[in-house]
């Protein structure tokens, strides 16, 4: 199924309001009003919301628009380029270059990791899963049943170990062995927050001193149908890594979409993948254009 179509039914709900308003109002105030509170329900956050629907104003004065149709594929055109902050595709220039991902428990980062290396393996790419999260015993469980799904090598330790060293011997595998890539699963949930910060950055350390030169992602997970959470969530990882992209899980679900919206503007960085499912091949690129047409 097409991306436009899997994403389509999730945010069927916003699609509707939104159509609703475009194509039953003249072009005045209070249009502008319905719209952004629209806007504001579809998890687009409320000075984003402002924000959009501002340009949206200084344009259609600007061009004249007066139809209903014109109004929308304007709106539609704003969305996209407020989506399109950067490189979409994967950063994966060395051998071995990382992807770390990051994000509070149960967003579906491991599920993630399963179905990114299918698609590495899928393209001919030596993939090596790391297991970072060693805060519960069933996630290195959880990771080797996809990296048997993904047809991959992983690296794991017992429960407890230091998730920097998992990565140290992750690391020095995939040096011996040839790897394309190495994915590295991190822990969502520690017993506190600084725990898991100071997680990440050890981590990073690790990344900085044995792959200095590596091409490295930094993918934040983010569960689409928590809305707004999703933004605050980014805000706390933002400050202790460097996020290269994000992957918007559970979009096949009943999230209502402005949330993609949002979270690109707290971050400054794309999102790259989209879930929409819990299967192998439900991952997609993300595509700014489509996603602004599937929400409008
Ligand atoms: N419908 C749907 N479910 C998803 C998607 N991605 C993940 N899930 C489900 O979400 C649940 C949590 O996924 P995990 O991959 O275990 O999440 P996690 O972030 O690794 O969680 P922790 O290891 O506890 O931090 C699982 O039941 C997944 O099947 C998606 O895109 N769509
Ligand atoms: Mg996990």
């Amino acid at each position: 199924m097409a991306f436009f179509d899997k994403i389509k039914s999730g945010l069927e709900k916003t699609r509707k309001s939104l159509a609703n308003i475009i194509s039953f109002s003249h072009i005045d105030s209070e249009f502008y009003d319905d719209l952004e509170e629209a806007l504001i329900l579809a998890d687009v956050g409320a000075e984003l919301s402002c924000q959009l629907v501002e340009e949206l104003r200084g344009r259609v004065k600007e061009k004249g628009i007066k139809e209903g149709e014109e109004v929308k594929a304007e709106l539609q055109a704003i969305v996209a380029e407020r989506l399109s902050v950067g490189e979409l595709s994967l950063n994966l220039a060395t051998k071995p270059s990382v992807i770390l991902v990051v994000g509070v428990n149960g967003v579906g980062k491991t599920t993630t990791i399963g179905k990114m290396a299918a698609r590495l393996t899928a393209q001919g790419k030596k993939v090596l899963l790391c297991a970072g999260d060693t805060f519960r015993a069933a996630a290195a469980d959880q990771l080797e049943i996809w990296a048997g799904r993904a047809n991959c090598d992983i690296v794991r330790q017992h429960e407890g170990a230091d998730p920097a060293s998992v990565l140290f011997d992750a690391i020095a595998a995939a040096k011996a062995r040839g790897t394309d890539v190495i994915i590295c699963d991190t822990a969502g949930r520690l017993h506190n927050k600084s725990n898991l910060m100071n997680e990440l950055e050890k981590i990073g350390r690790v990344i900085a001193r044995e792959l200095p030169d590596a091409a490295q992602e930094t993918l934040m997970v983010l569960d689409a149908v928590t809305g707004q959470n999703g933004v605050i969530q980014a805000r706390e990882f933002k400050k202790v890594v460097p996020i290269t992209g994000v992957v918007l899980t559970k979009l096949d679900g009943t999230a209502k979409g402005g949330v993609v919206l949002a979270v690109t503007e707290t971050l400054g960085v794309p999102v790259k993948y989209v879930g929409v499912g819990e299967q192998v091949d439900d991952l997609m690129p993300f595509d700014p254009a489509e996603f602004a047409e599937a929400m409008l």
